[in-house]
C-alpha cells in the first residue's frame, strides 16, 4: 500500500485521537459546571481529520488550523498539559495564556495555529507554502478549515494563486456539514466541494473523514506531489459536527437520527476494530485509560496554575496606562 501509515503510526494516531476525544468530553463536562472561559469549540467525532493530516507531516512542515483545532494542535505533537493549560487561560499554557482555545500555537512543532477569523488560516498557509518555494526547502503547508471557510473569497483567492504558483500547500476541506446553524445546503451552489478543484488546476480526492488512515494517505500523497513541485492539492474530508456549533449552543437545528449514525461511525471505535488483529482489545483499551488519565492530570494542573498577569501597554491604553 502507497503512503499508508506503519502499524505502530496507525497505533499513534488512535492514541492521539483518544487524548483529543477524552479532551473534548471533559470540556463538555466543564462547561455545563460553569469552569471553562467562554464557549468552546468541539472537535469530537472529527478527531481523524486532524490526527490523520498531521500524522503524514514532518516536523518542519507548518500547519494552520480553524477555532475547532484541538486535534490538529495535538495531532502536530503538542503535548495536553500546555494545550488544557492555554485553553484554560492559564500562565502555563502553550501560549502563556494569551491565546486561548482558538488560537493555540507552537511554531517549533510546525503548528502555527488556530484562527477565529473564519478562513484566515487558508492565506496563512498559501503565504507559508510561498515562503517555502522562494526559500528552497522541502517543507509543505498545510491548512485544515471548514465547509463555511471555503465559502470565503479569500480561501478562493488563495486557492487561485496556489494553483498558479505550483505552491507547496494543501489544502484539507473538513467538512462536517454545517457553518454554525447554517446546513451545507444553504451556504454552497454545489454539493461536491471536489468540483472547485479543477478551476484552481488542482487535483482532489475525496475521503472518509472519520478514517484516520484515508485521510493520512490522502495528505502524505498531496504532500508528495506538492513536494516534487507538482504544486498543490486538495481534500475533502467527510465527516459531520456531532455536538453544537460551540459549547454555548442550545441546538434542535439538526436531524438527531443524523447525529446517531455519525455517532455509530465514529472514527475511534474505526481505527479500533483496524488495530485490533495487529495489537489486540486490551492493548487499544488500556491506551484509551491511560488517555483519560493524562487529559485528568492535564485539568488537574492547569486548575491549580496561575493566570497571567499583563503589563499595560500603553500605546493601546493610554489612559490606563496613565492612571497606574
Ligand atoms: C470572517 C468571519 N466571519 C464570521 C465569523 C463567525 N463564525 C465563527 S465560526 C463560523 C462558521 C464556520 O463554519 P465552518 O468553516 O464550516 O467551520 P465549523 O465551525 O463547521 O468547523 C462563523 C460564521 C468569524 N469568526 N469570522
Amino acid at each position: 500500500m502507497r503512503n499508508a501509515p506503519s502499524p505502530e503510526d496507525h497505533l499513534e494516531m488512535y492514541r492521539r485521537m483518544c487524548l483529543v476525544r477524552e479532551l473534548e468530553e471533559e470540556l463538555g463536562r466543564l462547561h455545563k459546571k460553569g469552569r471553562t472561559r467562554g464557549p468552546i469549540h468541539r472537535c469530537d467525532g472529527q478527531e481523524a481529520v486532524g490526527v490523520g493530516v498531521t500524522a503524514a507531516l514532518g516536523l518542519a512542515d507548518k500547519v494552520t488550523t480553524t477555532h475547532r483545532g484541538h486535534a490538529v494542535y495535538i495531532g502536530k505533537g503538542m503535548e495536553p498539559g500546555p494545550v488544557v493549560a492555554e485553553i484554560l487561560g492559564r500562565a502555563t499554557g502553550a501560549c502563556g495564556g494569551r491565546a486561548g482555545h482558538m488560537l493555540i500555537a507552537d511554531a517549533s512543532l510546525g503548528m502555527i495555529g488556530g484562527n477565529a477569523i473564519v478562513g484566515a488560516g487558508i492565506p496563512a498557509a498559501t503565504g507559508m507554502a510561498l515562503s517555502a518555494q522562494v526559500r528552497g526547502t522541502n517543507e509543505v503547508a498545510v491548512t485544515v478549515f471548514g465547509d463555511g471557510a471555503s465559502q470565503t473569497g479569500i480561501c478562493h483567492e488563495a486557492m487561485n494563486m496556489a494553483g498558479l504558483w505550483k505552491l507547496p500547500v494543501v489544502f484539507v476541506l473538513e467538512h462536517n456539514h454545517y457553518g454554525l446553524t447554517v446546513p451545507t445546503e444553504v451556504q454552497s451552489a454545489v454539493d461536491d466541494f471536489a468540483l472547485r478543484a479543477p478551476g484552481y488546476g488542482m487535483p482532489v480526492e475525496t475521503v472518509d473523514g472519520n478514517d484516520a488512515v484515508a485521510v493520512y494517505r490522502a495528505t502524505a500523497d498531496m504532500a508528495d506531489r506538492a513536494r516534487r513541485g507538482e504544486g498543490p492539492g486538495l481534500i475533502v474530508a467527510n465527516t459531520y459536527r456531532v455536538e453544537g456549533f460551540s459549547t454555548s449552543d442550545m441546538g434542535g437545528y439538526q436531524d438527531p437520527e443524523v447525529i446517531a449514525k455519525w455517532r455509530e461511525h465514529d472514527p475511534i471505535r474505526i481505527a479500533f476494530d483496524a488495530l485490533e488483529p495487529t495489537f489486540g482489545a486490551e492493548r487499544l483499551t488500556e491506551m484509551r485509560e491511560a488517555a483519560a488519565r493524562e487529559i485528568a492530570e492535564a485539568f488537574e494542573a492547569a486548575f491549580e496554575a496561575p493566570f497571567p498577569t499583563f503589563a499595560v501597554d500603553a500605546a493601546s491604553a493610554p489612559y490606563t496606562a496613565a492612571q497606574n
